[in-house]
């Protein structure tokens, strides 16, 4: 099995670099908008292209991986809401447990269907604690997953689950507030998980601005994800892009 962008992604944290990913959801772009935000992304030096959705209500998944992976290099990472999203032709999936949730068939249920599935597909399968975090608002992807996210403000709790998570075996920790979420993790509790973890923590939700995407960086995420704000501003992705890149710690010459 693969394991490239996993192991981009621990280098990251085991070298203090910052990248960031690009959510695309094939449901809520259309494809010229598609094809503008993955033009701006490969223009932007943008790290990793995601797609997936927490609910999607038409069939333009399959087609737009396709139409992602034909028209740039990018690594492409399914975000699944679901075991109908997964495609061959992607890179890597996040195989996510929703450990910060109740719901036995998001810990483990769906993921003993999609197993079988993945295993003949041969993309790289990221074991992945999938953390929701109260973004100030209902979101659909806490409605969908039937799901309490974890306080805003109770960065002990998210550190406990993220430890477990850890401990479980997942190699990648992705918080998140959901999409369209009013307020984007804390830097508080980016800073508490990240310093009691040793594997990459991957953070999305309601990341609106290039300083806000910073602050996030600094505070101890290895990858920042942005969709909404960038369906709204393809052009967004050039500052944001720089912003996280920034906060990258300089690497000592291999000479
Ligand atoms: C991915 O849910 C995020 O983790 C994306 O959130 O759409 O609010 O950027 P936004």
């Amino acid at each position: 099995m693969k394991d490239s962008v996993n192991q981009d992604l621990q280098f990251c944290k085991d070298h203090k670099q910052k990248k960031l990913a690009v959510l695309i959801d094939p449901d809520k772009i259309d494809s010229g908008a598609v094809s503008l935000l993955v033009d701006n992304a490969v223009n932007a030096q943008v790290d990793y292209l995601f797609i997936g959705g927490s609910l999607l209500v038409d069939d333009s998944f399959s087609s737009c991986v396709e139409y992602i992976k034909s028209s740039c290099d990018i690594p492409l990472i399914i975000f699944p809401g679901s075991i109908f999203q997964m495609s061959p032709k992607a890179d890597a999936i996040f195989f996510l447990s929703l450990i910060s949730g109740r719901n036995a068939d998001l810990l483990i249920g769906q993921h003993v269907l999609a197993a079988p599935l993945l295993r003949s597909m041969k993309i790289e399968v990221m074991p992945t604690g999938y953390m929701l975090v109260d973004g100030g608002a209902p979101t659909t992807v806490s409605y969908i997953s039937n799901s309490q996210p974890i306080p805003r403000d109770k960065p002990p709790i998210a550190v406990c689950t993220a430890m477990a998570g850890e401990m479980l075996g997942h190699r990648v920790i992705y918080m998140d507030s959901g999409s369209g979420a009013k307020y984007s993790i804390s830097q508080e509790m980016v800073k508490a998980v990240s310093d009691n973890i040793s594997v990459p923590l991957v953070i999305g939700g309601g990341i609106r601005s290039p300083e806000e995407a910073a602050k996030i960086s600094r505070a101890g995420a290895e990858l920042i994800v942005v969709g909404n704000a960038f369906e709204r501003d393809p052009n967004l992705v050039f500052e944001m892009s720089e912003a996280v890149h920034a906060c990258s710690q300089l690497l000592p010459n291999k000479a």
